[in-house]
């Protein structure tokens, strides 16, 4: 694939006048800053040194960081599907992530969602939906739960392995927003509990990705 590094690309170079830009902006349009960071927005190592005054790396280096953005979110449209097994779960979800996507003013008009019967037919689906052409991204969202039976490792692994294959296979980010517990009660925490709503996080790194190849990889 060719890429064009244009007027974008943040360069970082003391020589430079134009110190660089280089953590996505957290902030929603409001103004607010969000509250629930995805893990590839957090700090990163590299963006933290950067961030550090003196750091000899951002006093040396003349590379170029491509990384998307927060607030860029116009003309970009999104894909969610949602498996409905543990829809209980599911649909806290996909609120955070509707949530997100809102507060980070993407258009409704710019959101589809597709149900399927359980995290096991994610797959095929993001890969269809990434193929399509309609969409900078495509996010996935179900939960696993750990059960008495060992259906739960297939379908785990199968939902991984295939989410990451569709990303690989259609060239269209697809987030990893499925939910892998051991039981029920640490299912609720992660959606919308006390451990964050997962599906929110997920929303935040499609945002991301999706600016990234939009404004930095075509
Ligand atoms: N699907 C889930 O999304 N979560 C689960 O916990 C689960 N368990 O444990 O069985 C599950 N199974 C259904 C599976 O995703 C398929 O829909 C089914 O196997 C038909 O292909």
């Amino acid at each position: 694939m060719a890429l064009s590094f244009g007027s974008v690309v943040h360069r970082h170079s003391l020589s430079s006048s134009r110190f660089p830009r280089v953590v996505p902006s957290l902030s929603g349009s409001n103004g607010r800053t969000h509250v629930s960071f995805s893990s590839s927005v957090r700090g990163s190592p590299s963006s933290l040194a950067l961030e550090r005054k003196g750091s000899s790396f951002a006093q040396t280096a003349a590379v170029r960081h491509l990384i998307g953005h927060l607030n860029k979110t116009e003309g970009l449209r999104f894909a969610v599907v949602v498996a409905r097994f543990n829809e209980v779960v599911t649909k806290l979800l996909l609120e955070g992530a509707l949530e997100t996507f809102k507060r980070y003013s993407v258009r409704e008009e710019d959101i589809d969602v597709v149900w399927v019967p359980g995290s096991f037919e994610i797959p095929v689906v993001a890969t269809k939906l990434g193929k399509s052409g309609k969409y900078q991204a495509v996010l996935c969202i179900g939960a696993v739960v750990r059960g008495d039976t060992t259906h739960y490792d297939a379908v785990a692994n199968s939902a991984a392995s295939g989410v990451l294959s569709a990303g690989l296979n259609s060239g269209v980010p697809c987030i990893f927003g499925v939910l892998t517990c051991d039981d029920m009660d640490q299912a609720i925490n992660r959606a919308g509990g006390k451990s964050g709503n997962k599906g929110a996080e997920a929303a935040l790194t499609a945002i991301e990705m999706a600016s990234l190849f939009v404004h930095h990889l075509q």
